[in-house]
């Protein structure tokens, strides 16, 4: 892979272009520069002489001593090399740490560093980056480097990245590297059972953690909108002072960064925290529907109408099942053979999905500022006290009712981790769990929500799993192109759970309306 150097003060991508390419062979690193548009100008033919005041390539590495050495070749050949340690130089001559060739065409110049790290204790942990200066024929200097500094000196080591970690997942690194996170980038691993953006953990080296996502460009096609909400979203619930998401922008400013036609993100990773896929623990659910309560509070004095709806129709289950209707008609893939089944169910409640909606137009039901992904795995827990700490993925906030998100809740805590397993039994339609939530969400919004709200909270909790399991049935006709599939038939076996969760709580809501009434009693107690 062939990197391209950016300016070095301002990290944009500058005309004359400067590419390395590393290469791997036991303990010997080729760094292959080409740099073009150049006056060839060289300091002196004199090795370890000032060739920085003219043109001349430069990789610094770190093999893990507190030190770090410095390699420079010139144009016309001369080297420089030198141990670094706490700003002062110390020259190395007759080593053979290193190896160079340059080769001339024209206005460009290649030169090759073969550097032997045998001597490095660790190699996972050898360190590095690499630089460009060019001074052209009116004396101007310019600056270029594979990870800037962003500033006029190169030696800033806390920009070094790991290079063998950079070599495995080059382009990772690149992207964090770029957002300035204020420390060597350490690690980037995959991370969370999310089925939207690709997620991955970064650590460096100045012990702060990171989130770095590739945004799901399809599923959020305006990404400008997405990040707007977010940080209205965000910023609204640091001001009162809760935990949240924090967006970290790029060097532009900007809370996102658009490259080779992908989107990426960056937060700060939510220390000692952890996601579950379940929660039957009965003082962490009624933290949990407490908490869920608490976000549908802290948005009241927030005008919903500042938020982008950035799915249109999200929970309009009526659409969703129309969708679905338009899936089954195409059946471009020739799946439609295998669901039969689960389409028929699904068409045996059509006269229920567009209840909610409905009631929405007529004023029954109110519009508020909701989560609308309001899946366990989306509330991050403190590892210590075990408690809620902050609900996260807001790619989802727009205008929508709490019966979404307190539906969502409990299809989510009823799916625990058994969303496609296909042992349907596994599935835990829960009293306790409902009845637990129920009076942590309620002891924050019983006064919110209006006696008709609090009737369709079982149906809310029908729709939503049901509507669930709708659009897995739409993404397996139309090619599982929306949600993650890790296997060929996943959706339906997602779709399944969702279906015969539906039907079960359909088949009692009775029950779950009574649990209801007996926690208003107790809380107005
Ligand atoms: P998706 O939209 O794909 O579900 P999420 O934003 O929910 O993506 O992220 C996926 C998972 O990554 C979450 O379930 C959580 O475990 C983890 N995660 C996301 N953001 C953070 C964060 N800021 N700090 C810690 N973990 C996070
Ligand atoms: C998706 O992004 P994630 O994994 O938290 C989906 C939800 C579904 C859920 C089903 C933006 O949630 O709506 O309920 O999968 N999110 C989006 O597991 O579509
Ligand atoms: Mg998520």
């Amino acid at each position: 892979m062939k990197w391209r150097f950016k300016e070095n003060i301002t990290g944009s991508i500058p005309d004359r272009k400067t590419e390395l390419e590393i290469i791997k062979q036991n303990s010997i690193f080729s760094f292959n520069f080409a740099c073009s548009k150049s006056d060839l100008i060289s300091y002196s033919n004199k090795n370890n002489d000032c060739l920085y005041d003219a043109s001349v390539v430069e990789v610094f590495i770190d093999v893990g001593e507190d030190s770090y050495y410095e390699i420079e070749v010139a144009p016309n050949g001369a080297t420089f090399f030198a141990k670094i340690l706490n700003k002062k130089v110390t020259f190395i001559e007759n080593d053979n740490f290193f190896t160079s060739e340059v080769h001339i065409e024209g206005v460009k110049y290649f030169v090759t560093i073969k550097v032997d790290l045998s001597r490095a204790k660790d190699i996972d942990q050898v360190k590095f980056n690499a630089y460009r200066i060019e001074k052209d024929k009116e004396g101007k200097q310019s600056l270029y480097a594979l990870f800037p500094t962003f500033s006029n000196t190169f030696h800033v080591p806390e920009k070094f990245v790991l290079l063998n970690s950079f070599l495995a997942d080059e382009k990772l690194f690149e992207i964090c590297n770029s957002f300035n996170l204020g420390g060597s980038i350490i690690n980037v691993f995959p991370y969370g059972n999310g089925h939207i953006n690709k997620t991955y953990l970064v650590s460096t080296d100045n012990k702060r953690k990171y989130v770095l996502q590739q945004i799901n460009n399809t599923v959020f096609p305006d990404v400008d909108a997405l990040m707007n909400n977010i940080v209205l979203a965000t910023k609204h619930l640091e001001n009162k002072g809760f935990e949240t998401l924090h967006v970290v922008n790029y060097i532009d400013g900007k809370p996102y960064l658009y490259e080779d036609n992908k989107y990426y993100r960056v937060y700060d990773a939510i220390l000692n925290a952890v996601s579950y896929e379940k929660v039957s623990d009965k003082i962490m659910l009624e933290k949990l529907g407490f908490s869920i309560g608490e976000f549908h509070q802290a948005f009241r004095d927030f005008d919903a109408n500042l938020l982008v709806e950035i799915i249109p129709n999200f929970h309009n289950t009526r659409q969703r099942y129309l969708n679905l209707l338009d899936a089954i008609a195409k059946d471009s893939f020739n799946r439609k053979k295998d669901v039969l089944k689960e389409i028929e169910t699904v068409n045996k409640y059509k006269n229920e999905y567009g209840r909610i909606v409905d009631d929405i137009k007529l004023g029954k039901i109110k519009l508020a500022t909701t989560h609308n992904d309001t899946k366990i795995n989306n509330v991050m827990f403190d590892l210590v006290t075990g408690e809620p700490r902050c609900v996260i993925d807001l790619d989802t906030i727009m205008p929508g009712s709490y019966l979404y998100d307190i539906g969502d809740a409990f299809r989510g805590l009823f799916t625990g981790d058994n969303e496609d397993n296909p042992d349907l039994s596994k599935l835990n339609m829960s009293y306790s769990i409902f009845e637990h939530f129920m009076r942590g969400y309620l002891k924050e919004m019983k006064d919110v929500l209006n006696p008709y709200e609090i009737q369709m909270i079982p149906f809310s909790m029908f729709l939503i799993t049901m509507e669930c399991g709708i659009r897995f049935l739409e993404d397996y006709l139309r090619g599982d192109t929306y949600f993650k599939c890790h296997y060929p038939k996943q959706n339906i076996n997602r779709c399944r759970s969702q279906i015969k969760l539906a039907e079960d709580i359909y088949h009692n809501m009775k029950k779950f309306h009574e649990i209801v009434e007996n926690l208003l009693h107790e809380l107005s107690n």
